[in-house]
């Protein structure tokens, strides 16, 4: 993270995007110049985890080469990029979380919220193992902490080992992958009900962690939402993947808004800001 930034007074306007997962094939974003409308005006852009592909070889070095592009557009727009951790993105990044404005705005990833990382996965077996196995080693009310809860979630990121095809490219190798992608069977479940619980998993995690958030905002489970409960809101800003939608928070004077982003065919687009009340 840049020296310069300082949690409790950031360089204004501050925009929050998320999962942006470059360097995977169903990135929207496929060019960085696509997200300038996004960058420009901004002084400060957090980057909410899952920006690049860090995990799976075939896809790390175009998410390097175009994360080193995204820097440069950063600097070229005026605006200081903050970098968080995502469960794909789990090595460079070494910030987990911000607590920002004396912890009125809350911003990490949102994998710490399942302690098994992404309970719709095909790695969730893997990912339940090792947590068992790491969880194990700390007492009950050890595991109650913050700041471990997301050292141990960024741990299993980096200790899954993705399947990929070991058959040589052809037939072979596209069926293992149809495999991959259709086990185990209650994936689809498992997603549905991800879904429909997400906002409530939200909410109970901030008001057990950060009672005094009034304004959280996650990504990672690619659902795009805006919820209110209890005085807080949580902004989950989805994914800029096919068949995902997502949104931009921004944070200025005081205020905070929301906008959907519309990528269409050509640069992603944010539409008319909403307010969320702080
Ligand atoms: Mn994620």
């Amino acid at each position: 993270m840049d020296s310069t930034f300082a949690p409790d007074r950031p360089e204004e306007p501050l925009r929050i995007l998320s999962d942006l997962h470059l360097g995977h094939p169903a990135s929207r974003v496929n060019e960085i110049t696509r997200l300038r409308p996004l960058l420009e005006g901004a002084r400060t852009v957090v980057f909410n985890g899952d920006t690049s592909e860090e995990r799976k070889k075939a896809f790390r070095e175009s998410g390097d080469a175009l994360r080193a592009e995204l820097v440069r557009l950063c600097a070229e727009v005026g605006a200081n990029p903050v970098f968080l951790s995502g469960n794909h993105d789990p090595i460079t990044p070494i910030t987990h979380h911000l607590d920002l404005y004396g912890g009125k705005i809350f911003v990490t990833h949102g994998d710490v919220f399942y302690p098994d990382v992404s309970p719709w996965s095909r790695f969730h077996k893997q990912a339940t193992e090792i947590m068992r196995r790491i969880h194990a080693d700390y007492t009950g009310e050890q595991l109650e902490n913050l700041a471990l809860l997301l050292e141990i979630n960024k741990r299993i990121s980096r200790e899954i080992k993705p399947r990929l095809p070991s058959a040589k490219p052809g037939l072979m190798a596209l069926a293992q992958t149809l495999w991959n992608e259709a086990w185990p069977p209650d994936r689809p479940f498992r997603i549905l009900h991800t879904w429909a619980t997400a906002t409530s998993v939200a909410h109970a995690f901030v008001a057990k962690h950060r009672p005094d958030a009034k304004l959280t905002v996650v990504g990672h489970t690619h659902l795009r939402f805006t919820s209110e409960k209890a005085g807080r809101t949580v902004v989950n800003t989805g994914a800029m993947m096919a068949f995902a939608r997502a949104s931009m928070v921004e944070i200025h004077n005081g205020a905070a808004t929301v906008s959907h982003i519309d990528f269409g065919k050509g640069d992603a687009c944010p539409g008319t800001p909403r307010p969320i009340t702080l």
